[in-house]
């Protein structure tokens, strides 16, 4: 099996349209891939929500390290850390792809927002942006610092979230590239991807283009598709989903004050055996442990 960016790397440049689901821990890593994706979005949004912090670096960048080791180790299919901001200025944004590549981690995303950010759903307008030539300096030292050539660098648009115009979104992704990323992603906040689609009908480069509909879910795929967008973002529905699922649990036993009620509904402690990968430890003690 190709190395884990050379995976990334051929999603990106594949020619068609391809699809990341986010995973914020090392069980839903493992579900994403089970599933039959290719690749997961290590989401900065839903990996805070499940440390129970918000969305504003709070949680540190060694503590997302840590939960990106477990996703990389569960799986064999590459992840993409929403690296938010880089996590500080070029010379943290250096640390970070070394560390990135030690823990198996096959590419990062970076958005041109200031540190600490906040997610780009939460006043996007009110949202300050990097100066260009710094975060082209991020880019850059990224791009200098990473081992394996295969290794990723999305650039992420903020303008359109704070209201800045295509225009704007274009000169910013046209700088991104020329400073060595090897995507951009262009976020937007709309219920359509109309604005989406106007920067695509611009962006006329070569550089491969990511989107995260979470707002503008309605657009059939084959719409993106069209537009010529290589990676398509599901964002946070994981999270989303598990969020439902313990909360009606949850309710469920505190009301009935029993479990007869859910058990029918939940994965069974097999399961939960199953994605844990328990049979290879029970071969292993097999092979490794003292027969008595
Ligand atoms: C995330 O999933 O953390 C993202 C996408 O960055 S968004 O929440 O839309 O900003
Ligand atoms: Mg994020």
């Amino acid at each position: 099996m190709a190395r884990k960016t050379t995976q990334f790397r051929q999603l990106l440049n594949s020619g068609g349209i391809e699809f990341l689901l986010e995973a914020h821990d090392g069980m839903s890593a493992r579900i994403v891939e089970e599933a039959g994706f290719k690749g997961i979005w290590g989401s900065g949004l839903c990996i805070s929500a499940a440390m129970g912090v918000r969305d504003n670096n709070e949680a540190s960048w060694t503590q997302v390290l840590e939960v990106m080791e477990f996703m990389s180790d569960a799986t064999s299919i590459p992840i993409l850390l929403d690296a938010d901001t880089g996590y500080g200025n070029f010379n943290n944004v250096r640390r970070l792809v070394k560390k990135l590549e030690q823990r198996g981690v096959a590419a990062m995303c970076i958005e041109d927002k200031l540190f600490p950010k906040t997610n780009s759903f939460i006043k996007g307008e009110t949202q300050p942006l990097a100066d260009v030539d710094e975060f082209c300096g991020k880019i850059k030292a990224a791009k200098d610092t990473q081992a394996d050539a295969d290794f990723c660098v999305v650039a992420r648009v903020e303008a359109l979230i704070t209201g800045q115009g295509q225009d704007e979104a274009l000169r910013r992704a046209d700088a991104y590239q020329r400073a060595g990323a090897d995507a951009i992603l262009i976020h937007s906040k709309k219920p359509t991807a109309e604005e989406i689609l106007a920067f695509m009908g611009e962006w006329r480069d070569t550089l491969p283009v990511v989107i995260v509909p979470t707002t503008y879910f309605n657009t059939p795929p084959e719409v993106f598709a069209q537009a010529g967008i290589s990676l398509v973002i599901w964002g946070n529905h994981l999270m989303r989903a598990s969020i439902t699922a313990m909360q009606l649990t949850a309710a469920r036993i505190n009301r009935d004050r029993s479990l007869s009620g859910v058990e029918q509904e939940i994965a069974t402690v097999k399961e939960i055996f199953r994605l844990q990968n328990a049979q290879e430890l029970a071969q292993a003690e097999e092979r490794y442990l003292p027969a008595h």
